[in-house]
C-alpha cells in the first residue's frame, strides 16, 4: 500500500472513530500492529518448534503453527549490540566506523546517530506509535559528557525513533542494574544518587571477588564486580538502591509494561519492540519457573520466556487485535552455555541441543552463532507454513517499512532488503541470495545459496566465549580462523568439513563477493 492510501485510510479510520483495520479496503487489511520480540542468546534448537524436547515452549510453538517459521533466519551479528544496531538501522554494524558498535558497557554512549532514519522512526512517520520494552544495549548519552543516571538520560531510544521506552541500559550482567522509563531511572531516590564506573571500584559495597559467600551464583573474574541482588556484575555501581531491579521480577515487568503499551495504543497502529532478557546470563528464573524444565536453569528461563510470549498473545486476543497484528519472534544471536556464571547450564543439559547441532556458539560466525529461530504470525495476511528462504534481521527495516506503506529513503538502511513478499508467502524465490555474518573481533563470513565462506582471521581473539565445557583459555580460540573455510550447508549443515581446497574457485568467488559487499556504499 502506498503512503497516500495509508494516509487516506488513516484519515477515514479516525473520522469513523475507529481504528484503520475496522475498514475493509478491498480485502487488504490496513497497517498491522507490529510486535517485534527479540530474545537474548536464544539458540536455533531452544524452542519446541525447532526440535527441543527437554524445554517446553507451547506458546511460541503456537505462534509458529499459526504463522511462518523460518529455517534460515539469521542474526546479523553473533553478539547483541551489533545485531540490534543492524536491526534498527538496516545497516551491517561492521560498516559503522564513527561509533562503537561492539558489545557495549552500561555507561557507553548511544551508537546510533540521533536523527538517523531507523526502523522505529520510519514506522512513526507511517503513523505508528512506537515503543520499546526490555533490553536496549545500544548505549545512552552523547559520549561527550559521561551519562548521568541521576538526570535526564539522553540521547537514547527516544532520540532515534521511539515514542516510549522502558528499558535496562545494557545487559542484566552489567551495571547500572536499573530500569529507565523514557529519560529517567525508575524509582530513583535523589538522596541516593547512582555512580557507575567500569574502571575503578567507586562502590562502598562488596564485590563478588571479595565476598563470594554472598552470591547466588559464582562467577568468573569479569562478572565479579559489584554485587547487586546477590549477583556480582560487570562494572561497579554505587547508590540508586531503591531503583535496583530484582532479577526475579524482570520477566513480570517486561510483560506488564508490554501489555500496558499495547492497551494504551490499541486504537492506533503500534510498533512495540520487546527485548527479552532470557536466556542471557545471569539466569535467574522467577519462582513459578524454577526447576520446571528438564535441562536446568537455562531451560527454566526459556520456559519463562515462553510464558511472557503467551501473556502478550493473550493481551492481543483480549483486545481483539490478534488478527491484524504481526508478531515476530527471533533472537539477537545464537546460544551460549557458560557465559560467565557457574549456573550449571553445562552440567544440566541432559541431552538438550541449544544450537540443534549447528557448529559453534554466540560470538562466532559459524551457524550456531548466527542462525536463529525466526517466527512471524499475522493471521490476516500470513498463511501458516515453514519457509526455507533466507531472512536476516537486518531486513526487518525495509520489510516492515513496506508493510506499513512507508518508503525507505535511498541513503538509509543500505543492507536491508524488502522481504515482505517472502514474509507474506507471495514468492518462492530467495529474494535475499546472500548474507554477511559478523562475529566477535570483526570476523566476517558470507553465505551465498548453499555455500558458506569464512576468510582467514588469525588475529581474532574473543573474550568471554565458549561452550562451557572448558571455561579456560581454550574457549577463547574458536574465533581464530587460521585458514579460509568453505562449507556446503546443503550437504554439511553443521560445518564439519572444510572444502576450501577442493573448491578453490568457489572460495575465490565468495571472497570476491564479500569484498564487493564490504566496498559497496549502498544497496
Ligand atoms: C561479554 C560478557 C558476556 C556477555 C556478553 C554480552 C565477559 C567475559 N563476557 O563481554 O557475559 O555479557 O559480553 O552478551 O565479560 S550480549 O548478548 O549482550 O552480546
Ligand atoms: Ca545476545
Amino acid at each position: 500500500m502506498n503512503r497516500f492510501w495509508t494516509l487516506a485510510l488513516l484519515t477515514a479510520g479516525s473520522l469513523l472513530g475507529g481504528r484503520v483495520d475496522s475498514i475493509p479496503a478491498a480485502g487488504i487489511p490496513a497497517q498491522p500492529n507490529i510486535v517485534l520480540i527479540i530474545a537474548d542468546d536464544l539458540g536455533y534448537g531452544d524452542l519446541g518448534c525447532y526440535g527441543a524436547t527437554r524445554i517446553k515452549t507451547p506458546n511460541v510453538d503456537r505462534l509458529a503453527a499459526e504463522g511462518v517459521r523460518f529455517t534460515q533466519g539469521y542474526a546479523p551479528s553473533s553478539t547483541c549490540t551489533p545485531s540490534r544496531y543492524s536491526l534498527l538501522t538496516g545497516e551491517y554494524a561492521w560498516r559503522q566506523k564513527a561509533r562503537r558498535t561492539s558489545i557495549l558497557d552500561g555507561d557507553a554512549p548511544l551508537c546510533i546517530e540521533p536523527g538517523r532514519v531507523t526502523l522505529p522512526s520510519l514506522l512513526r512517520q507511517a503513523g505508528y506509535k512506537t515503543g520499546i520494552v526490555g533490553k536496549w544495549h545500544l548505549g545512552l548519552g552523547d559520549g561527550e559528557t559521561p551519562v548521568d543516571f541521576n538526570g535526564e538520560i539522553k540521547p537514547g531510544p527516544l532520540e532515534v525513533g521511539f515514542d516510549y521506552c522502558y528499558i535496562i541500559p545494557a545487559t542484566v550482567d552489567r551495571v547500572p542494574s536499573v530500569w529507565i522509563e523514557n529519560h529517567r531511572v525508575v524509582g530513583l531516590d535523589p538522596a541516593d544518587p547512582i555512580v557507575v564506573s567500569y574502571s575503578t571500584n567507586i562502590s562502598d559495597e562488596p564485590t563478588g571477588l571479595e565476598r563470594p559467600d554472598l552470591l547466588k551464583q559464582q562467577a568468573d573474574r569479569q562478572h565479579s564486580d559489584t554485587i547487586i541482588n546477590g549477583i556480582s556484575r560487570i562494572g561497579y555501581m554505587k547508590g540508586g538502591k531503591a531503583a535496583r531491579f530484582k532479577d526475579e521480577e524482570l520477566a513480570t515487568t517486561v510483560v506488564s509494561k508490554s501489555v500496558e503499551f499495547i492497551e494504551q495504543h490499541r486504537d492506533v497502529p503500534f510498533f512495540l519492540e520487546v527485548g527479552y532478557f532470557e536466556p542471557h546470563v545471569p539466569r535467574v528464573a522467577e519462582p513459578p519457573f524454577v526447576g520446571t524444565s528438564e535441562c536446568g536453569v537455562r531451560g527454566d528461563v526459556i520456559q519463562q520466556m515462553d510464558w511472557e510470549t503467551g501473556e502478550i498473545m493473550k493481551a492481543l486476543d483480549r483486545l481483539h487485535l490478534t488478527e491484524n497484528t504481526l508478531v515476530i519472534l527471533s533472537s539477537d544471536n545464537g546460544a551460549i552455555l557458560f557465559d560467565g556464571y557457574f549456573d550449571r547450564s553445562v552440567e544440566d543439559l541432559n541431552g538438550h541441543e541449544p544450537t540443534a547441532g549447528l557448529r559453534g556458539w554466540k560470538y562466532l560466525v559459524f551457524e550456531g552463532g548466527c542462525r536463529v529461530p525466526l517466527i512471524a504470525r499475522w493471521p490476516a495476511r500470513i498463511q501458516p507454513r515453514v519457509s526455507d528462504q533466507m531472512f536476516n534481521l537486518v531486513d526487518c527495516m525495509a520489510t516492515l517499512a513496506a508493510i506499513a506503506g512507508q518508503k525507505v529513503p535511498k541513503s538509509s538502511a543500505p543492507d536491508s532488503i524488502d522481504l515482505s513478499q517472502v514474509l507474506l508467502g507471495s514468492t518462492d524465490r530467495n529474494v535475499r541470495d546472500n548474507t554477511v555474518l559478523h562475529g566477535i573481533s570483526d570476523t566476517l563470513a558470507i553465505r551465498q545459496g548453499d555455500w558458506k565462506y569464512i576468510p582467514a582471521n588469525a588475529r581474532a581473539k574473543a573474550a568471554g566465549m565458549g561452550n562451557g565445557a572448558n571455561p579456560s583459555e581454550a574457549r577463547f580460540s574458536a574465533s581464530r580462523i587460521p585458514e579460509p573455510m568453505l562449507f556446503n550447508l546443503a550437504k554439511d549443515p553443521d560445518e564439519t568439513t572444510n572444502v576450501a581446497k577442493q573448491y578453490p574457485e568457489q572460495a575465490e568467488n565468495l571472497e570476491a563477493r564479500l569484498q564487493a559487499i564490504k566496498n559497496q556504499q549502498s544497496k
